[in-house]
Protein backbone atom coordinates (compact mmCIF):
# COMPACT_ATOMS: atom_id res chain seq x y z
CA UNK A 1 0.00 0.00 0.00
CA UNK A 2 1.62 3.16 -0.80
CA UNK A 3 2.32 6.17 1.52
CA UNK A 4 -1.05 7.15 3.46
CA UNK A 5 -0.09 10.74 3.53
CA UNK A 6 -1.21 10.74 -0.38
CA UNK A 7 -4.74 9.68 1.11
CA UNK A 8 -7.37 12.29 2.39
CA UNK A 9 -10.85 10.55 2.21
CA UNK A 10 -11.12 7.65 3.49
CA UNK A 11 -14.31 5.01 3.90
CA UNK A 12 -13.92 2.06 6.35
CA UNK A 13 -16.42 -0.85 6.25
CA UNK A 14 -16.48 -3.11 9.22
CA UNK A 15 -18.27 -5.99 9.73
CA UNK A 16 -19.07 -8.70 12.46
CA UNK A 17 -15.22 -9.51 12.48
CA UNK A 18 -14.65 -6.05 14.14
CA UNK A 19 -16.82 -6.90 17.30
CA UNK A 20 -16.34 -10.65 17.35
CA UNK A 21 -12.73 -10.57 19.82
CA UNK A 22 -15.32 -7.98 21.92
CA UNK A 23 -17.43 -11.09 22.56
CA UNK A 24 -20.08 -10.80 20.20
CA UNK A 25 -21.26 -13.78 17.77
CA UNK A 26 -20.56 -13.49 13.80
CA UNK A 27 -22.97 -14.86 11.76
CA UNK A 28 -21.54 -16.91 9.62
CA UNK A 29 -18.69 -18.20 11.43
CA UNK A 30 -18.38 -21.31 13.34
CA UNK A 31 -20.61 -21.30 15.59
CA UNK A 32 -21.81 -18.19 14.21
CA UNK A 33 -25.40 -16.90 14.44
CA UNK A 34 -26.83 -18.70 11.41
CA UNK A 35 -25.51 -21.67 12.65
CA UNK A 36 -28.24 -21.17 15.82
CA UNK A 37 -30.84 -19.70 13.98
CA UNK A 38 -32.19 -20.15 9.96
CA UNK A 39 -32.04 -16.85 8.60
CA UNK A 40 -35.26 -17.19 7.29
CA UNK A 41 -36.75 -18.01 10.62
CA UNK A 42 -35.18 -14.33 12.05
CA UNK A 43 -33.82 -12.24 9.76
CA UNK A 44 -36.35 -11.25 7.37
CA UNK A 45 -39.54 -9.59 7.30
CA UNK A 46 -41.40 -12.52 6.66
CA UNK A 47 -40.07 -14.24 9.59
CA UNK A 48 -41.36 -11.44 11.83
CA UNK A 49 -45.19 -11.72 10.23
CA UNK A 50 -44.81 -15.22 10.70
CA UNK A 51 -43.64 -15.46 13.97
CA UNK A 52 -42.91 -12.38 15.62
CA UNK A 53 -42.56 -14.39 19.56
CA UNK A 54 -39.36 -15.86 17.98
CA UNK A 55 -37.69 -12.39 16.15
CA UNK A 56 -38.30 -10.53 19.13
CA UNK A 57 -36.91 -13.31 21.19
CA UNK A 58 -33.75 -13.33 19.15
CA UNK A 59 -33.09 -9.52 19.27
CA UNK A 60 -33.92 -9.67 22.40
CA UNK A 61 -31.29 -11.97 23.86
CA UNK A 62 -28.77 -9.66 21.45
CA UNK A 63 -29.65 -6.53 22.64
CA UNK A 64 -29.50 -7.75 26.36
CA UNK A 65 -25.98 -9.66 25.39
CA UNK A 66 -24.20 -6.55 23.82
CA UNK A 67 -24.90 -4.46 26.91
CA UNK A 68 -22.49 -6.39 28.77
CA UNK A 69 -19.84 -6.23 26.16
CA UNK A 70 -16.84 -4.01 25.70
CA UNK A 71 -15.57 -2.35 22.75
CA UNK A 72 -12.12 -3.73 21.59
CA UNK A 73 -8.48 -2.73 20.67
CA UNK A 74 -9.87 -2.31 16.97
CA UNK A 75 -13.03 -0.13 18.01
CA UNK A 76 -10.96 2.16 20.16
CA UNK A 77 -8.01 2.49 17.09
CA UNK A 78 -11.05 3.50 14.70
CA UNK A 79 -12.25 5.96 17.23
CA UNK A 80 -8.59 7.40 17.14
CA UNK A 81 -8.33 7.80 13.95
CA UNK A 82 -12.03 9.15 13.68
CA UNK A 83 -10.81 11.73 15.95
CA UNK A 84 -7.72 12.67 14.41
CA UNK A 85 -8.11 12.81 10.59
CA UNK A 86 -8.29 15.73 9.07
CA UNK A 87 -9.79 14.51 6.03
CA UNK A 88 -13.45 13.10 5.39
CA UNK A 89 -13.88 9.65 6.79
CA UNK A 90 -17.11 7.70 7.28
CA UNK A 91 -17.10 4.22 9.24
CA UNK A 92 -20.15 2.60 7.50
CA UNK A 93 -21.04 -0.34 10.02
CA UNK A 94 -22.98 -3.19 9.03
CA UNK A 95 -23.00 -3.91 12.74
CA UNK A 96 -26.49 -3.31 14.97
CA UNK A 97 -24.00 -3.05 18.26
CA UNK A 98 -22.87 0.45 19.24
CA UNK A 99 -19.43 -0.44 19.96
CA UNK A 100 -17.54 2.11 17.69
CA UNK A 101 -19.25 4.85 19.34
CA UNK A 102 -18.72 3.85 23.00
CA UNK A 103 -14.73 3.28 22.05
CA UNK A 104 -15.48 7.35 20.54
CA UNK A 105 -16.21 7.41 17.07
CA UNK A 106 -18.56 10.18 15.59
CA UNK A 107 -18.40 9.32 11.90
CA UNK A 108 -20.15 6.28 11.95
CA UNK A 109 -23.18 5.03 9.92
CA UNK A 110 -24.86 1.89 10.99
CA UNK A 111 -26.22 0.95 7.39
CA UNK A 112 -27.80 -1.80 9.15
CA UNK A 113 -29.67 -0.56 11.81
CA UNK A 114 -29.25 -0.84 15.69
CA UNK A 115 -29.99 -2.42 18.29
CA UNK A 116 -30.03 0.23 20.96
CA UNK A 117 -32.97 2.00 18.89
CA UNK A 118 -36.33 0.61 18.20
CA UNK A 119 -38.53 1.51 15.04
CA UNK A 120 -41.85 2.57 15.60
CA UNK A 121 -43.95 1.39 12.76
CA UNK A 122 -46.64 3.27 13.61
CA UNK A 123 -45.35 7.12 13.96
CA UNK A 124 -42.00 6.41 11.70
CA UNK A 125 -39.72 7.21 14.45
CA UNK A 126 -36.61 5.21 16.73
CA UNK A 127 -36.59 6.11 20.31
CA UNK A 128 -33.67 4.64 21.97
CA UNK A 129 -34.65 1.53 23.20
CA UNK A 130 -32.23 -0.63 25.60
CA UNK A 131 -34.79 -3.30 27.09
CA UNK A 132 -36.78 -6.05 25.51
CA UNK A 133 -39.57 -6.12 23.03
CA UNK A 134 -41.55 -9.10 23.48
CA UNK A 135 -43.79 -7.45 25.68
CA UNK A 136 -45.09 -5.27 23.38
CA UNK A 137 -44.09 -2.08 25.14
CA UNK A 138 -46.02 1.38 23.88
CA UNK A 139 -43.79 3.37 21.90
CA UNK A 140 -42.77 6.35 24.15
CA UNK A 141 -43.14 8.73 21.26
CA UNK A 142 -46.49 8.32 19.93
CA UNK A 143 -47.85 5.06 21.85
CA UNK A 144 -48.50 2.53 19.67
CA UNK A 145 -47.41 -0.81 20.78
CA UNK A 146 -45.86 -1.10 17.32
CA UNK A 147 -42.26 -1.16 18.07
CA UNK A 148 -40.14 -3.51 16.09
CA UNK A 149 -36.11 -4.12 16.38
CA UNK A 150 -34.24 -1.30 13.98
CA UNK A 151 -32.15 -3.36 12.00
CA UNK A 152 -32.58 -4.31 8.32
CA UNK A 153 -33.28 -7.38 7.06
CA UNK A 154 -33.03 -9.51 4.06
CA UNK A 155 -35.50 -7.94 1.45
CA UNK A 156 -34.87 -4.76 3.01
CA UNK A 157 -33.25 -1.56 2.29
CA UNK A 158 -30.34 -0.76 4.12
CA UNK A 159 -30.34 2.85 5.76
CA UNK A 160 -28.45 5.79 3.92
CA UNK A 161 -27.38 4.34 0.70
CA UNK A 162 -27.08 7.93 -0.87
CA UNK A 163 -25.06 9.15 2.18
CA UNK A 164 -22.73 5.69 1.44
CA UNK A 165 -22.49 6.07 -2.45
CA UNK A 166 -21.84 9.73 -1.72
CA UNK A 167 -18.77 9.14 0.79
CA UNK A 168 -17.33 6.38 -1.84
CA UNK A 169 -17.22 8.76 -4.56
CA UNK A 170 -15.13 10.94 -2.40
CA UNK A 171 -13.26 8.35 -0.94
CA UNK A 172 -9.03 7.97 -2.01
CA UNK A 173 -8.96 4.54 0.33
CA UNK A 174 -11.50 2.19 0.95
CA UNK A 175 -10.52 -0.11 3.41
CA UNK A 176 -12.65 -3.14 4.51
CA UNK A 177 -12.64 -4.91 8.07
CA UNK A 178 -13.68 -8.11 9.08
CA UNK A 179 -16.77 -8.63 7.22
CA UNK A 180 -17.73 -12.12 4.84
CA UNK A 181 -18.65 -10.51 1.70
CA UNK A 182 -21.53 -12.22 1.66
CA UNK A 183 -24.23 -10.00 1.74
CA UNK A 184 -24.71 -7.03 -0.74
CA UNK A 185 -24.58 -4.33 -1.09
CA UNK A 186 -21.90 -3.75 1.29
CA UNK A 187 -20.20 -6.65 -0.24
CA UNK A 188 -19.89 -4.50 -3.54
CA UNK A 189 -18.75 -1.56 -1.71
CA UNK A 190 -15.13 -2.25 -2.86
CA UNK A 191 -15.75 -3.32 -6.52
CA UNK A 192 -17.38 0.44 -6.88
CA UNK A 193 -14.11 2.19 -4.89
CA UNK A 194 -12.51 0.13 -7.40
CA UNK A 195 -13.98 1.77 -10.13
CA UNK A 196 -13.86 5.04 -8.47
CA UNK A 197 -10.37 4.76 -8.18
CA UNK A 198 -9.92 4.25 -4.79
CA UNK A 199 -6.72 2.03 -2.99
CA UNK A 200 -8.40 -0.90 -1.30
CA UNK A 201 -7.40 -3.13 1.64
CA UNK A 202 -8.91 -6.05 3.27
CA UNK A 203 -8.29 -6.66 7.25
CA UNK A 204 -9.72 -9.64 8.19
CA UNK A 205 -8.99 -12.87 9.58
CA UNK A 206 -9.93 -14.74 6.46
CA UNK A 207 -10.14 -13.86 2.76
CA UNK A 208 -13.60 -12.34 2.15
CA UNK A 209 -15.73 -13.70 -0.70
CA UNK A 210 -14.87 -10.21 -2.56
CA UNK A 211 -10.79 -10.77 -1.75
CA UNK A 212 -9.83 -10.49 -5.21
CA UNK A 213 -11.21 -7.07 -5.65
CA UNK A 214 -8.90 -5.58 -2.87
CA UNK A 215 -5.54 -4.25 -4.00
CA UNK A 216 -4.08 -5.37 -0.79
CA UNK A 217 -5.30 -7.96 2.24
CA UNK A 218 -3.76 -8.27 5.72
CA UNK A 219 -5.00 -11.39 7.75
CA UNK A 220 -5.21 -11.89 11.09
CA UNK A 221 -7.17 -10.57 14.25
CA UNK A 222 -8.78 -7.22 13.94
CA UNK A 223 -7.29 -6.37 17.44
CA UNK A 224 -4.09 -6.89 16.26
CA UNK A 225 -4.21 -5.22 12.74
CA UNK A 226 -6.40 -2.39 12.93
CA UNK A 227 -4.06 -0.29 15.63
CA UNK A 228 -1.00 -1.16 13.54
CA UNK A 229 -3.01 0.12 10.31
CA UNK A 230 -4.13 3.09 12.35
CA UNK A 231 -0.45 4.05 13.65
CA UNK A 232 0.71 3.27 9.93
CA UNK A 233 -2.15 6.16 8.34
CA UNK A 234 -1.51 8.41 11.27
CA UNK A 235 2.31 8.25 10.91
CA UNK A 236 3.35 7.81 14.49
C1 LIG B 1 -12.65 -11.52 12.02
C2 LIG B 1 -12.44 -11.92 13.32
C3 LIG B 1 -11.44 -11.24 14.02
C4 LIG B 1 -14.03 -13.13 12.54
N1 LIG B 1 -10.75 -10.28 13.43
N2 LIG B 1 -11.95 -10.56 11.44
C5 LIG B 1 -28.36 -12.59 -4.89
C6 LIG B 1 -27.23 -11.91 -5.30
C7 LIG B 1 -26.91 -10.67 -4.74
C8 LIG B 1 -27.69 -10.11 -3.76
C9 LIG B 1 -28.82 -10.80 -3.38
C10 LIG B 1 -29.16 -12.02 -3.91
N3 LIG B 1 -30.30 -12.45 -3.33
C11 LIG B 1 -30.68 -11.53 -2.41
C12 LIG B 1 -29.78 -10.52 -2.41
C13 LIG B 1 -29.78 -9.31 -1.56
C14 LIG B 1 -29.48 -9.64 -0.11
C15 LIG B 1 -28.19 -10.43 -0.02
O1 LIG B 1 -27.10 -9.90 -0.03
N4 LIG B 1 -28.29 -11.75 0.09
C16 LIG B 1 -27.08 -12.59 0.14
C17 LIG B 1 -27.31 -13.71 1.12
C18 LIG B 1 -26.76 -13.02 -1.27
N5 LIG B 1 -29.33 -8.36 0.55
C19 LIG B 1 -30.37 -7.71 1.06
O2 LIG B 1 -31.49 -8.17 1.06
C20 LIG B 1 -30.09 -6.33 1.60
N6 LIG B 1 -31.00 -5.40 1.01
C21 LIG B 1 -30.99 -5.15 -0.30
O3 LIG B 1 -30.23 -5.70 -1.07
O4 LIG B 1 -31.90 -4.19 -0.68
C22 LIG B 1 -32.00 -3.87 -2.08
C23 LIG B 1 -30.95 -2.95 -2.57
C24 LIG B 1 -30.65 -2.91 -3.92
C25 LIG B 1 -29.68 -2.05 -4.42
C26 LIG B 1 -29.01 -1.20 -3.57
C27 LIG B 1 -29.31 -1.22 -2.24
C28 LIG B 1 -30.27 -2.10 -1.75
C29 LIG B 1 -30.28 -6.29 3.09
C30 LIG B 1 -29.25 -7.08 3.82
C31 LIG B 1 -29.54 -7.09 5.31
C32 LIG B 1 -28.54 -7.89 6.10
N7 LIG B 1 -28.99 -8.02 7.42
C33 LIG B 1 -28.15 -8.71 8.40
C34 LIG B 1 -28.92 -8.77 9.73
C35 LIG B 1 -28.91 -7.39 10.40
C36 LIG B 1 -29.55 -7.43 11.75
C37 LIG B 1 -28.88 -8.40 12.69
O5 LIG B 1 -27.75 -8.16 13.14
O6 LIG B 1 -29.51 -9.41 12.99
O7 LIG B 1 -26.92 -8.01 8.56
S1 LIG B 1 -27.64 -10.34 7.85
C38 LIG B 1 -26.03 -10.26 8.60
O8 LIG B 1 -25.01 -10.29 7.56
C39 LIG B 1 -25.95 -8.85 9.24
C40 LIG B 1 -24.55 -8.45 8.90
O9 LIG B 1 -24.42 -7.05 8.98
C41 LIG B 1 -24.37 -9.00 7.52
C42 LIG B 1 -22.92 -9.17 7.10
O10 LIG B 1 -22.27 -10.08 7.94
P1 LIG B 1 -20.73 -9.85 8.31
O11 LIG B 1 -20.59 -8.66 9.15
O12 LIG B 1 -19.91 -9.91 7.10
O13 LIG B 1 -20.47 -11.13 9.25
P2 LIG B 1 -20.03 -12.62 8.86
O14 LIG B 1 -20.33 -13.48 10.01
O15 LIG B 1 -20.59 -13.01 7.55
O16 LIG B 1 -18.46 -12.53 8.64
C43 LIG B 1 -17.61 -12.29 9.74
C44 LIG B 1 -16.24 -11.94 9.21
O17 LIG B 1 -15.43 -11.57 10.29
C45 LIG B 1 -15.53 -13.10 8.47
O18 LIG B 1 -14.99 -12.59 7.26
C46 LIG B 1 -14.41 -13.50 9.44
O19 LIG B 1 -13.23 -13.89 8.76
C47 LIG B 1 -14.17 -12.21 10.17
N8 LIG B 1 -13.64 -12.35 11.51
N9 LIG B 1 -13.30 -12.98 13.60
C48 LIG B 1 -11.02 -10.01 12.13
N10 LIG B 1 -11.16 -11.59 15.31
Amino acid sequence: MAAMAQYRNIVILTGAGVSAESGIDTFRSEGGLWEQHRVEDVATPEAFARDPDLVLRFYDMRRAAIQTKQPNAAHHALARLDSTWPGNLLIVTQNVDDLHERAGARRVHHMHGEHLTAWCTACDRRPRWTGPLIERPPCPLCGASALRPDVVWFGEMPYGMDRIHAALREADLFVSIGTSGAVYPAAGFVRSARELGAATLELNLERSRGSSWFVETRLGPATELVPEWVEEVLGC
